[in-house]
């Protein structure tokens, strides 16, 4: 059934970059698009592609994580594929994934790369500091082999575990707990990426197994980018230990800290475990039924949310295809509901990112045929009234024509004028937004910490770090807010004064990225108090790798502003930049054309019928890019998998 509701998911959106092809083409073949909105079409069609979908399974070690994927996504290989056995299994964050062209093999980044201040989206990107094996996939027996490295670990003297990340504790309570010689097992690999080919991976859904957070150091990458970034996270309870402090911990750590509401689920686990044989159905449906009323009132969620499920009993079922097992193990409830979570949110963020920008290229193209259109319309206009007219008034059109074209030349100047001064205060802006200053800024405060004697030392530190941002944000919403009037009010005087027909500039806010460099602050002030409670040679270690991470986030988010203001600043210079050369095209063409008639009266008819000519076809343009738009538009807006029944009573005994 996901494959189903994916299946469509995938359609959908072929059919967006279908018509988004279909814009892009018809642009060019026509001559009315620009590079910069070529390039802006190829960004989406590439974003259209390599989209993904991830889902993430989250929870203390033991719930079934592993066992929950095996049932849900991979019971067609007739076996277990992904190791899961009591005890700590799944030892590293572990993906899985298919990118057209990949092979299939086990990429695996070794404990040792967490002494480098490199995260794990930067190393995605340098081969040479995974192990890379292949994945032998002809049979579940060889896959399940290859897997089984995830949960590889080793043993490290204290410090170089305390050194890695991990923190000690003597009672095993809040950190590892060294053996007699001093030795703590660690986990070999710091991450996993698995490539496989399977019919859902292909469509570019993402798996992300973890291992179980609590206790063990986590890493920081997790909570501050992969999780918060996954579409669908799915927690993941026991009915046999309910919900303990451990596992309460995770929930507000990792599953409902910050902005994530929608995509978030919980499945209640192991429920055969009440199938005790002597039960009635009923007393177990009930108890069932006072187990997820239970999760629900602890997590404070719509007990519809909580998901009863034996994930051990739907592989078996599945493998072995026993329907009536696979009812009661309710696997499928749970699947249906991830399906329907997952793909309307993604569906969401595809339709905000694609219609924004079609929205915009059409309409900007749009306005430029119609400019075009009533530049040729007015020159139709005076052509068709100097017929029959005498050589007197086609001298005074002549005058007429060069008279506008001084005073838009005049018009011009001040648009030279304004378009320096553009250009200062986009300088100043890239100022604001730079990266060096950011570099600067974090080199400071990472040796602010290091000089930091005690956690009041760290707290500053951190806090003028962040109100660093912070400031550096204003000034850049201060500097866009000059940049966005001035614009404005150049628009205004070309169409006032010109007629060209420009809307006003679209606006620009940065409280996004304040807004992520808020949700950074709130998770490192989180992990400092958290890490009061250790000891402190411990807890600079552990904090000072948090900030690195904070930092690599904190700079993505500034490329990201920086990207962004670069494509609003295009975005708001192009139209003008066009209709203005448009316009002095027209007003050549006319001052031509009534030069012709002046020298020989008889093309005038020649002349007229060749302008209705041009007019026909670019009425037929307009029609024909707003047929386009609306194709992609109506795209957008349908629902794939509409066609499947509503929500199944999760909850039905
Ligand atoms: N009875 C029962 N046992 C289950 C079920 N699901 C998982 N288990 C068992 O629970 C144990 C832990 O399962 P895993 O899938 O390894 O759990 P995990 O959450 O991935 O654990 P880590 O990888 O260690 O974080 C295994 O022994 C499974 O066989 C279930 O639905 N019913
Ligand atoms: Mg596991």
């Amino acid at each position: 059934m996901l494959v189903e509701h994916f299946s469509a998911y995938t359609q959908w959106r072929a059919e967006i970059a279908a018509g988004i092809g279909e814009l892009r083409t018809w642009l060019q073949r026509n001559e009315v698009g620009d590079a910069q909105s070529d390039l802006r079409l190829q960004y989406l069609l590439d974003r259209l592609r390599e989209d993904k979908l991830v889902v993430a399974f989250v929870a203390e070690f033991s719930r079934g994580k592993s066992e929950l994927i095996n049932a849900v996504f991979f019971a067609g290989y007739g076996n277990r594929i992904l190791p899961s056995s009591a005890g700590r299994t799944t030892m590293c964050p572990t993906e899985l994934q298919w990118q057209a062209g990949d092979v299939p093999q086990i990429r695996l980044l070794p404990i040792e790369s967490r002494r480098t201040d490199a995260s794990i989206s930067d190393l995605k990107r340098q081969s040479a500091e995974w192990q890379i094996r292949p994945l032998d996939t002809s049979s579940a027996e060889n896959l399940q082999q290859a897997l089984a490295q995830v949960g590889e670990t080793r043993m490290a003297s204290a410090d170089e575990a305390r050194e890695l990340g991990f923190p000690i504790d003597d009672t095993g309570e809040k950190g590892l707990r060294p053996n007699a010689e001093g030795q703590v097992e660690i986990p070999r690999w710091r991450h996993a990426v698995i490539q496989f080919q399977h019919p859902l991976l292909e469509q570019g859904l993402v798996i992300l197994d973890t291992p179980g957070l609590n206790a063990i150091g986590a890493e920081p990458e997790l909570t501050l980018n992969l999780l918060p970034n996954a579409h669908a996270v799915l927690f993941i309870l026991a009915a046999d230990t309910g919900v303990t402090q451990s596992d309460l911990g995770v929930w507000r750590d990792h599953v409902n800290a910050g902005r994530r509401q929608r995509g978030r689920l919980v499945a209640l686990n192991k429920i055969d475990g009440l199938w005790d044989g002597l039960r009635s159905d009923e007393d177990i449906a009930r108890e069932i039924q006072h187990q997820v009323s239970s999760v629900a009132q602890t997590l404070e969620i719509d007990p519809g949310m909580v998901f009863p499920v034996s994930a051990q009993k739907g592989l078996v079922a599945k493998v072995n295809s026993d329907p009536e097992l696979l009812a009661r193990s309710r696997i499928l409830e749970l699947e249906h509901a991830l399906s329907t979570e997952l793909v309307p949110t993604k569906q969401d963020i595809v339709r905000d990112n694609t219609s924004g920008e079609v929205h915009d290229i059409v309409g900007r193209s749009l306005d430029l045929l119609n400019a075009r259109l009533s530049g040729l319309r007015e020159q139709l206009h005076e052509l068709t009234d100097l017929r029959g007219k005498n050589q007197n008034v086609i001298e005074y059109m002549m005058r007429k024509v060069r008279t506008e074209k001084d005073e838009f030349e005049q018009g011009l100047q001040k648009y030279y004028a304004v378009r320096s001064v553009f250009s200062n205060m986009s300088n100043n802006l890239f100022a604001h937004l730079g990266l060096d200053a950011l570099r600067d800024e974090t080199r400071r405060t990472r040796e602010a910490m290091l000089d930091a004697a005690f956690s009041r030392g760290l707290r500053d530190a951190m806090r003028g770090f962040f109100n660093h941002l912070r400031g550096n944000l204003q000034k850049s919403t201060d500097e866009i807010t000059e940049i966005a009037k001035m614009l404005d009010a150049m628009y205004k005087r070309f169409t006032i004064e010109h007629g060209l027909k420009l809307a006003s500039p679209s606006s620009f806010s940065t409280a996004r990225y304040e807004k992520e460099i808020d949700r950074l602050e709130e998770a490192f002030n989180k992990q400092l108090n958290s890490a009061l409670i250790i000891m402190t040679t411990e807890k600079h270690v552990l904090t000072q790798k948090f900030f690195e991470t904070v930092a690599v986030q904190a700079r993505r988010t500034f490329e990201i502003a920086n990207r962004d203001v670069e494509q609003w600043l295009r975005a708001v210079m192009a139209p003008v930049e066009t209709q203005v050369r448009e316009y002095q095209l027209q007003l050549k063409r006319r001052l031509e054309s009534v030069k012709r008639i002046h020298q020989a009266t008889d093309t005038l008819e020649d002349r007229v019928c060749e302008l209705q000519q041009a007019e026909d076809v670019l009425v037929r343009q307009v029609e024909q890019l707003e047929a386009i738009g609306q194709r992609i538009y109506s795209t957008l807006d349908v629902q794939p998998g509409a066609d499947t029944p509503p929500d199944a009573a999760p909850l039905a005994a």
